[in-house]
């Protein structure tokens, strides 16, 4: 692993790309500009804070949130891959994938001709990899800190055979009040939830007064927050993604959660742009293949 010093001198940008050691030693990336401020974490491709100028940020963190080798961080953008939710059939491997629980490499820095910033981090196979998904691969994470933000995440089929994988971008979006936000985008579309059968949403804004875990399938248009409290509106657009998921754990679930304090449900929603739900809409890469699920956060 590179030390903060070889990070900075090969990868950082006066004034707008900053390494630095952080919470629980991990490296993190300090990114800002005339736009905004942004705190990225190299373990799991954690993008931990997007703050743009004068205002409140528009991801939300834990104050419980733990920085520890083999657990995940709770809150910002959580990385899922290769796969969403539990493993399919071996309920031993980790929840959403092991990407979130390594550490990836800085692949590049560049500050953009509009004055925003992108930082590419990748992550290839690796024996621990291998031992619980066979497949050679690199994942590419782009994160454009701008007016917006902007995250893709490319993954690429480097073996010799066909994979099928699943991946997300787990946003918790940062709010002013559960009670009072309201999501717009997911009329008229199919969602699961729990172990209902497939319902139908009905209302044109979505309102959360319960725990709300909702896999809206063959849904690929985006959704607005609109947050009174904030007085502001989130625009979450994307790309590559067939499957929206909507989800607050509420009072009682958020008890029995460590790494959350007791009221945390009510200052986030989570909206994740996600690719496979129990293997519907799963994403096959033959060889050499590449397929990229992105992300774009404006406020308004
Ligand atoms: O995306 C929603 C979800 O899959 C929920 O079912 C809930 O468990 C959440 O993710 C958080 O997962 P985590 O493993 O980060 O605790």
């Amino acid at each position: 692993m590179m030390t903060i010093k070889e990070l900075n001198d090969q990868f950082g940008i006066n004034n707008n790309v900053v390494f630095k050691e952080g919470n629980g030693g991990f490296v993190f990336i300090h990114i800002c500009n005339e736009y905004a401020d942004a705190e990225l974490c190299l373990y799991g491709a954690h993008l931990i804070s997007y703050k743009p100028t004068g205002q409140p940020d528009i991801l939300w963190m834990s104050k419980r949130a733990l920085f520890q080798e083999g657990k995940a961080i709770r809150g910002g953008v959580p990385v899922c891959f290769p796969w969403f939710g539990p493993h399919l059939t071996d309920n031993t491997k980790p929840q959403h994938g092991f990407a979130r629980l390594r550490y990836w490499e800085v692949e590049s820095t560049r500050k953009n001709a509009d004055g925003s910033v992108s930082v590419s981090l990748s992550l290839q196979q690796s024996t621990g990899s291998l031992a619980m998904w066979p497949y050679p691969f690199k994942a590419v994470a782009e994160f454009i800190i701008g007016k917006q933000l902007e995250i893709k995440l490319t993954v690429t089929n480097t073996g010799k055979e066909n994979f099928e994988y699943s991946d997300a971008l787990h946003t918790y979006f940062n709010i002013s009040d559960i009670h009072s936000i309201t999501i717009q985008g997911t009329r008229d579309t199919s969602y699961y939830e729990f172990d209902k059968d497939l319902q139908k949403q009905t209302e044109e804004l979505l309102t959360i007064n319960k725990e709300t875990d909702r896999k809206y399938i063959e849904h690929s248009s985006g959704c607005i927050i609109s947050d009174p409290g904030y007085q502001r509106q989130l625009h979450c657009s994307k790309a590559g993604s067939k499957v929206t998921v909507i989800w607050n754990p509420w009072e009682a679930k958020t008890k029995t959660m460590n790494d959350m304090e007791p009221d945390g449900y009510k200052t986030f929603v989570c909206i994740e742009p996600v690719n496979a739900y129990r293997g519907i809409n799963i994403i096959t890469l033959a060889p050499g293949e590449s397929h990229t699920l992105a992300a774009c956060i404006e406020q308004h």
